[in-house]
């Protein structure tokens, strides 16, 4: 909540003050701005890195201009990324709820943090999919939202969207978070720990686990561990690439 309080305090101050405090000295963009919506409103127009501020303080995330239809581009807050296995996704439930990664690559962006912008506003979810092939689609969820972690950090999507990936998140709506450390699934074993996942929504297992095993190509004698979203092609083939965006809904 400190990082919070101080951006309202130097609003405050700023629109009583405005010759003390003019907008040249505040890093408007890293200090104002919550999630990716409040930077392209300002001055972005490419994809990439911007700091932007949580509960915690200030964040570095990516942000995708790029993505969705032309009345729907861009503001997306990236908070999943997995694009070439350089990040490994097998961590400890700690690490699930504060992130890692290399935001200009492979990361996880954090329960905490997506819990404390869906608690205030209405988000929508995108998940876009890349084959080894080079084909993409996508699937598009009308409303997300991430529980507190006392609540498990229980998921919440619905208004599914087709844009080719089919709906495999459905069986996931509902769950809590699970990582190797922390079995909140409804599996008799743990889901993290038999597919070497990284943290999900693991119900009994899982019709998408993008955080798994990373696999560089598409091989049949490889295990279904990999990074995949069964509806896409109903296979558990590994995907090259999976992202997954939040935007605000206005
Ligand atoms: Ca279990």
């Amino acid at each position: 909540e400190v990082g919070f309080c101080v951006s309202q305090v130097l609003l405050c101050l700023s629109a009583l003050f405005p010759v003390l405090m003019s907008t040249d000295e505040v890093k408007s963009d890293s200090l104002l701005a919550r999630d990716c919506s409040d930077i392209y409103a300002s001055e972005y127009s490419t994809s990439g890195v911007y700091t932007i501020t949580s509960a915690d303080g200030a964040v570095q995330v990516y942000c995708d201009v790029e993505s969705g239809e032309k009345t729907d581009r861009g503001h997306w807050t990236v908070f999943l990324r997995r694009m070439d296995g350089e990040v490994n996704f097998f961590r400890p439930w700690e690490s699930y709820k504060k992130g890692f990664g290399n935001k200009t690559g492979e990361y996880w962006l954090g329960l905490e943090f997506l819990h404390q912008l869906t608690r205030r506003h209405q988000y929508k979810l995108r998940v876009d999919l890349e084959d080894f092939e080079g084909k993409k689609v996508y699937a598009l969820y009308e409303s997300f939202s991430v529980d507190s972690e006392a609540d498990g950090y229980k998921l919440h999507v619905s208004g599914f969207v087709n844009g080719g990936a089919g709906d495999s998140l459905y069986y996931h709506n509902g769950m809590m978070f699970s990582t190797y450390d922390k079995d909140q699934d409804n599996s008799g074993s743990n889901c993290a720990m038999i597919y070497f996942g990284g943290g999900f929504w693991y119900n009994k297992c899982y019709y998408t686990n993008p955080t798994g095993h990373y696999l560089w190509e598409n091989d049949d004698t490889l295990m279904d561990t990999g990074a995949t979203w069964y509806y896409w092609k109903n296979s558990w083939d590994p995907l090259k690439t999976i992202t997954m965006k939040i935007k605000r809904v206005k």
